[in-house]
């Protein structure tokens, strides 16, 4: 399978907004993103890479991609949003990335596409402190052009697999074009219109109205049945006892849709 380089040209054209470095090979470019904010980069910084060879999940988990078979990126945002609004920085890329891919969204972040809603996307968005005040990274892996046998886990898909067999090759570049568009779209809505974009995130759960287990970073378990997105961008369940709790980190696994 062909799989060409970045066009540096076309994001370069981004400028003055984003600023994008094309890197050959890194370790993660959220690492090398966050080392950028310490000595003092400003908003729009975006770090990406042909080959990112020791990507980061959460909780130390591992993110896995071929050479030029995927785009990891990170961005550098400078938010000027009180403490409690941060939360919603991963969602709010979450909603950019969904409206990318044209897929749908489990909380907190991860963005699923198909039939059988397989994840075609990660994001791990991490606050650094620097001299300048708290920066954010967006850290965001999206398989474009995986093949079957080239997913890491069976429950991965690609942007190219989605598409089908025979379907016209995935241009990396021009999802990333597409990508910072539309951060730039929701960055501007969670800074002047927080409820259009929680109401964009509801509209592109598939989450929200699903029977869910919630597995806590603590290690408990939490049933019940996912019902919204709270200010703080937690998720709202409501266990079968009629509590409901909001949930600020963990995994969510869907069980079924409500009946
Ligand atoms: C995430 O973590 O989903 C966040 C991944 C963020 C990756 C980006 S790439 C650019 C930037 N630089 C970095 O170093 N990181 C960010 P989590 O929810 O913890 O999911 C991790 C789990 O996803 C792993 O344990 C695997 O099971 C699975 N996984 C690993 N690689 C995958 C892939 N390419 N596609 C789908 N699933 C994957």
């Amino acid at each position: 399978m062909r799989r060409p380089s970045l066009q540096a040209g076309r994001l370069a054209a981004l400028a003055p907004t984003w600023q994008v470095e094309i890197l050959a090979e890194t370790t993660s470019t959220n690492a090398v993103c966050a080392e950028r904010a310490r000595d003092g980069a400003p908003e729009g910084l975006v770090i990406t890479t042909e080959h990112q060879y020791a990507g980061r999940g959460r909780l130390d988990r591992v993110w896995e991609m071929p050479p030029r078979a995927a785009l990891a990126s990170s961005i550098l945002l400078r938010p000027s949003l009180p403490a409690e609004r941060w939360p919603w920085l991963p969602l709010m890329a979450g909603v950019a990335v969904a409206r990318t891919v044209s897929g749908r969204l489990k909380w907190p972040n991860d963005v699923l596409l198909g039939p059988e809603l397989k994840k075609v996307c990660g994001i791990l968005v991490e606050r650094i402190e620097t001299p300048t005040g708290p920066a954010a990274v967006l850290g965001i892996g999206i398989n474009t052009s995986l093949t079957p046998e080239e997913l890491p886990i069976p429950n991965a898909t690609s942007l190219q697999i989605e598409r089908g067999e025979g379907a016209e090759e995935v241009d990396r570049t021009g999802v990333l074009v597409t990508l910072l568009g539309e951060i730039a779209d929701a960055y501007g809505l969670l800074t002047h219109d927080p409820d259009e974009l929680a109401a964009d995130y509801l509209a592109l759960s598939a989450t929200v109205g699903m029977r869910v287990r919630a597995e806590l970073p603590a290690g408990g378990v939490l049933a019940g049945t996912a019902r919204g997105i709270d200010p703080y961008g937690r998720l709202l369940i409501t266990r079968a006892d009629g509590e409901t709790e909001a949930v600020g980190a963990g995994d969510i696994v869907h069980l079924r849709p409500l009946t």
